[in-house]
């Protein structure tokens, strides 16, 4: 690869870097200018095969527990020039050599149908799973540092099996771990276990970075207090969602699989107060899903929903939540509606973005990854979750996230019918993978703490001027953040 070496004495001496690059040149550097042309040429014969057009049908989540949950969105591009990865490859050759990456996923089923394409290297398997989520997202970490040594391990079907995936990769050395997995089965509310693994696992493993995903549950989401409606029956009442909404009117089309979940602010494992969720078809007058798990200072603050439009006509359903015994305390509520488009939700009630991140996702010590749009000027994506998130248990606080952005619908091999352009968040946590890999083959000894300042400070800013809950610290930027490590 390219040689440099730092030489203080040249300080001042500034080298213009070609391309894209022009506006950012620092001297101090001594390089094998002709190992570049060499590296560049490569890189583009990589960057020509790596856009097959392969196309894919949607690829369902092969596991069958619908509280977990890997972020696929829905739908186009590349992000190798945009977040400006190419850039400090082909000028620095930093290609994340001697950086292992390990990767959390569904599955690399067909990892050898990705190779023979020259999409990807070797990679170390722990648990292979199934689907080829993971092959996606090991090609995006590829295209960007392909020196980086690649290393994955499926999740498991669990939050049990994903805790071990997370200790395995760290004990393998990774000093990068990328997932795009939520579980809604972890409290929204509080720090679950994953969560509290991940922390562990950080605290013994100081140099390994992990990078997560914000989700795609921002467009239906709803988060509020509890709200005396009308009484039902004796010690049970219904929750008033406001505007005059006693119940959020949706439609199924048929074969439409609609999930949802609703947590409230009780502790977990300790749920005080009984609340039970109620799908009804107003037309035929009749229930036809509930969730209604006991709270008696014992269970989960959870309730949890699956319902299938078996007819072959779109069909009219209508979500209440109803609260048993008595109905004072204020408790926050907050729901996840999935599977359906948000169009289908007659109500703008249930479609409020803010907050919509929870779990490990909302870790200080992680970083959480939202995905804005390949095409200038590169907004959010409608389903990147957003912040600030709200803990309530077991002291009030919030949770500063996202923290970066970087783009989804971004080509992949399509190797196993996976969805090309590759969606949702899934696609943007393995670029900043990607860029954490380059930056670390450059700077092996940087602390986590100068990494990820390194990485926020320098990173374009989208939204409201400075950090804030849609775009986390803007666009990642590589070669800004290569620059200011150059310069500490
Ligand atoms: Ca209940
Ligand atoms: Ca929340
Ligand atoms: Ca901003």
């Amino acid at each position: 690869m390219l040689i440099f070496s730092r030489t203080d004495s040249k300080r001042n001496k500034k080298i213009p870097l070609p391309g894209l690059l022009s506006d950012y040149y620092r001297g101090n550097l001594i390089m094998g200018w002709i190992k570049t042309l060499i590296l560049c040429m490569v890189l583009v014969c990589v960057c020509f095969s790596s856009c097959a057009d392969t196309k894919a049908s949607f690829q369902s989540h092969l596991y069958n527990d619908t509280t977990i949950v890997s972020c696929v969105g829905t739908l186009k591009t590349e992000g190798d020039l945009l977040v400006r990865s190419n850039g400090i490859r082909e000028v620095f050759g930093a290609s994340g050599k001697g950086i292992k990456v390990g990767v959390i996923g569904n599955g690399v089923q067909s990892l050898e149908q990705s190779q023979a394409l020259g999409e990807l290297g070797p990679v170390t398997i722990f648990e292979r799973g199934i689907g080829d989520e993971g092959t996606a997202m090991l090609e995006i970490i590829h295209d960007i540092a392909p020196d980086a040594g690649l290393c994955f391990h499926a999740y498991g079907g669990s939050s049990d099996q994903f805790k071990k995936a997370v200790s395995t990769l760290a004990d393998a050395g990774c000093r990068i771990i990328c997932d795009d997995l939520y579980f809604f089965r972890q409290p929204f509310l509080e720090d679950g276990d994953v969560a509290y693994h991940i922390r562990e696992v950080l605290k013994a493993h100081p140099d390994c970075i992990y990078v997560t995903v914000s989700g795609n549950f921002a467009p239906l989401h709803y988060q509020k207090p509890w709200k005396l409606g009308i009484s039902i029956g004796p010690d049970k009442t219904i929750h008033d969602f406001g505007d005059g909404y006693s119940a959020i009117p949706m439609t199924l089309l048929p074969d439409d699989e609609v999930i949802v979940t609703l947590q409230w602010d009780d502790p977990w494992g300790y749920a005080v107060h009984d609340y039970d969720l109620f799908l009804t078809d107003p037309n035929r007058g009749e229930v036809v899903a509930t969730s209604m798990n006991i709270q008696d200072e014992t269970g989960e603050p959870f309730e949890h929903l699956v319902f299938r439009n078996e007819m072959d006509e779109s069909r009219r359903v209508s979500l209440s939540i109803v609260r048993n015994g008595e109905n004072v305390t204020p408790n926050i509520l907050e729901m996840y509606i999935r599977n359906i488009d948000t169009r289908q939700v007659e109500t703008d009630i249930v479609k409020d973005p803010a907050d919509s991140i929870f779990g490990h996702a909302a870790l200080e010590e992680v970083i959480t990854v939202g995905s804005v749009m390949i095409e200038p000027p590169h907004l959010i994506s409608p389903d990147s979750s957003q912040g600030p998130v709200t803990i309530l248990i077991p002291e009030p606080s919030r949770r500063w996230k996202p923290d970066i952005c970087a783009p989804t619908n971004v080509q992949v091999s399509g190797a196993g019918s996976f969805p090309v352009p590759f969606p949702g968040t899934s696609a943007a946590a393995p670029h900043v993978a990607g860029v954490v890999a380059q930056l670390l083959s450059s700077f092996p000894d940087l602390t986590r703490d100068e990494l990820i300042d390194a990485l926020y400070e320098n990173a374009f800013d989208l939204g409201e001027p400075g950090w804030d809950p849609v775009y986390g610290y803007g666009l990642v930027d590589a070669v800004k953040s290569f620059q200011a490590l150059l310069e500490r």
